[in-house]
């Protein structure tokens, strides 16, 4: 089969809704931008353990402390998920790591915003998971077989992050005038960062259409922008909290929530290394690594020992 035929046999299996598995032939093409969207997934949980890990110490009870605790480290397993997963389109860990390390490889916007109260919390769970899920869920129908996998599996942890976000929030929010601000202050912050996580407007998302012709998306950017709207301000509304949007406005019509303009140069210039703590972030990545290396030393020496001992066996 030449080039072209075996380019169309994968895109009819694609569009009999098939998945393509690692083995299957593909395109070039489609295991880079598979390798790109699965180790950046895999930065963003990783990355995304610090905001949330900088609470774990002052969480207000020991209940909350056990929740953020665990669901931190559900953050970290998402992460490995995702690395195993891009792992099978032949590129190794400490590569995709390297990426990171380095300054190449992107992660989400969302975790260089600092965390400073308890309210960040909760509104991370609700807001950032919230938009996560949306997000997921489409991918967890993705073509690629291991993607889609392991969405499904990071969608069910994450609806236990969205209600435990949801239910810190909703406490406070009956709780005390300065709760209430606290919880205000919050959304205020974290709003506008949350709505950029679905990345830019589909009239400038160079990825978009190869992927969706792929189905590795199934929907744009500002579909998906636009779901994760319309659930979340009802949601805020019933609790008591305003959107910070003066242009926010009901649309009889279409029935959706339409919103005013997002700051994408915002976006550009934190995905670019020049948010409010990407400097942060990237140290106290690197100086985990670092520390971690005995670790990773030691767990290789142990394979090799076992490898030795089983082959002595035989
Ligand atoms: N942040 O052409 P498009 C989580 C980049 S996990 C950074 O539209 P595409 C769990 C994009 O990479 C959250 N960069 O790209 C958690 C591209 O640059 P490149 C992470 C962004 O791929 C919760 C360029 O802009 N989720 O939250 C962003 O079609 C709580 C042009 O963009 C995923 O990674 C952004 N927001 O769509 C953990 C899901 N947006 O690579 C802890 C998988 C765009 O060409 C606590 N990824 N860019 O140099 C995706 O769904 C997609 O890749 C998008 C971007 C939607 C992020």
């Amino acid at each position: 089969m030449d080039e072209q035929q075996k380019l169309q046999e994968f895109q009819d299996r694609i569009d009999a809704g098939e998945k393509i598995e690692p083995k299957d032939w593909m395109p070039e093409r489609f295991r880079k931008q598979l390798v790109r969207m699965m180790s950046q997934h895999a930065h963003s949980e990783i990355i995304g353990m610090l905001p949330e890990g900088n609470w774990i110490t002052r969480a207000p009870s020991l209940r909350r402390k056990l929740a953020l605790l665990a669901k931190v480290q559900d953050e970290a397993g998402h992460g490995l998920y995702l690395y195993s997963g891009a792992e099978t389109l032949g590129v190794s860990r400490d590569e995709m790591i390297d990426d990171l390390l380095s300054g190449k490889a992107k992660y989400s916007n969302i975790f260089n915003y600092p965390t400073q109260t308890w309210a960040d919390i909760g509104v991370i769970g609700w807001l950032v998971d919230g938009a996560a899920i949306v997000n997921q869920t489409m991918l967890a129908k993705s073509s690629f077989g291991p993607y889609a996998r392991a969405n499904l599996r990071i969608c069910k942890e994450e609806s236990f992050h969205r209600k435990q976000g949801h239910e810190i929030i909703a406490t406070m929010m009956k709780g005390t005038p300065a709760q209430r601000k606290m919880v205000q202050d919050a959304v205020n912050r974290w709003w506008w960062p949350t709505l950029m996580m679905f990345g830019p407007p589909d009239d400038n998302s160079p990825n978009s259409n190869e992927l969706i012709r792929w189905k590795v998306k199934t929907k744009t950017n500002d579909e998906l922008r636009q779901s994760f709207i319309d659930r979340t301000v009802e949601e805020a509304h019933d609790m008591g909290i305003e959107i910070p949007d003066p242009d926010l406005r009901y649309n009889e019509e279409t029935k959706h929530w339409e919103i005013g303009e997002i700051n994408f140069d915002e976006l550009y210039r934190v995905v670019t290394g020049n948010g409010p703590m990407n400097k942060k972030r990237m140290a106290a990545r690197r100086k985990a690594h670092e520390e971690g290396r005995w670790v990773r030393e030691a767990a290789e020496a142990y394979a090799e020992k076992q490898k030795l001992k089983e082959k002595k066996a035989s």
